[in-house]
């Protein structure tokens, strides 16, 4: 996979897509940037739309190479730029778990968060991608507490940028319940230069977005 050409990302503030942007700046790597008013219908362009028929954000184009949905979008730049280390090797075990809990995020925590803010309870727990919500967070809880001290170890990786997103979005609005276990592995998240320079590039934009 070439790494040398051009790639445009397709953000909106506040939006998934600042999971994108975290990762973006984790890489290093230089990106054109195309901000979208998606509040005020500009994901609804031709465009835009040929890029994604949903007329969501996150979305990249990197040469001739169109992805979308934010932990895809994360997978796909963490092994097209495998010098910044984020992403186990192919032939390393460590893939396996990398893999899991990188696709966990948004087909197993996503649909619970919305079913509970929805306050649904599916009648038959084996019908929900999760279970049931006790035992997704009794899960999580594990998980995050055994971060030592990222997901998958010692080493930060896309995991920490898609499940770390998630979680911190949970927390801030309370979906998930108030654990120092979480509030601690955020408190390791808030405090990576990455993190920190995404938030402030975007914040006059959500400045401007919470403005109206
Ligand atoms: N499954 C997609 C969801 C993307 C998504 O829902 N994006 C929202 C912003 S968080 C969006 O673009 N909404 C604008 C709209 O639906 O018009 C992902 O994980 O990237």
């Amino acid at each position: 996979m070439r790494s040398d050409r051009q790639l445009t990302f397709y953000h909106a503030v506040p939006s998934r897509s600042g999971t994108v942007h975290w990762m973006l700046q984790e890489l290093g790597i230089p990106f054109d940037v195309k901000l979208l008013d998606i509040r005020g219908g500009a994901g609804q362009t031709p465009e835009f739309l040929a890029i994604n028929p949903l007329g969501k954000v996150p979305a990249i184009v990197h040469g001739d190479t169109v992805v979308s949905e934010a932990a895809a979008i994360c997978c796909y730049l963490a092994d097209a730029f495998p010098d910044a280390g984020l992403a186990p090797a192919l032939d390393d075990p460590a893939r396996g778990e990398y893999l899991r809990w990188l696709f966990f995020s948004p087909s197993t925590i996503e649909p619970a968060f919305v079913d509970r803010v929805r306050q649904y309870e599916a009648q038959d727990s084996s019908q929900n991608s999760y279970r049931d919500w006790n035992t997704l967070v009794a899960m999580l809880l594990d998980v995050v507490g055994k971060a030592d001290p990222w997901l998958i170890g010692e080493n930060f990786t896309t995991v920490d940028v898609v499940m770390g997103a998630t979680i911190r979005f949970g927390c801030m609005f309370d979906i998930l319940p108030k654990d120092p276990v979480f509030n601690d592995y955020i408190r390791r998240i808030d405090a990576r230069p990455a993190y920190q320079r995404a938030q402030e590039i975007d914040a006059p934009y959500f400045a401007a977005t919470m403005a109206g």
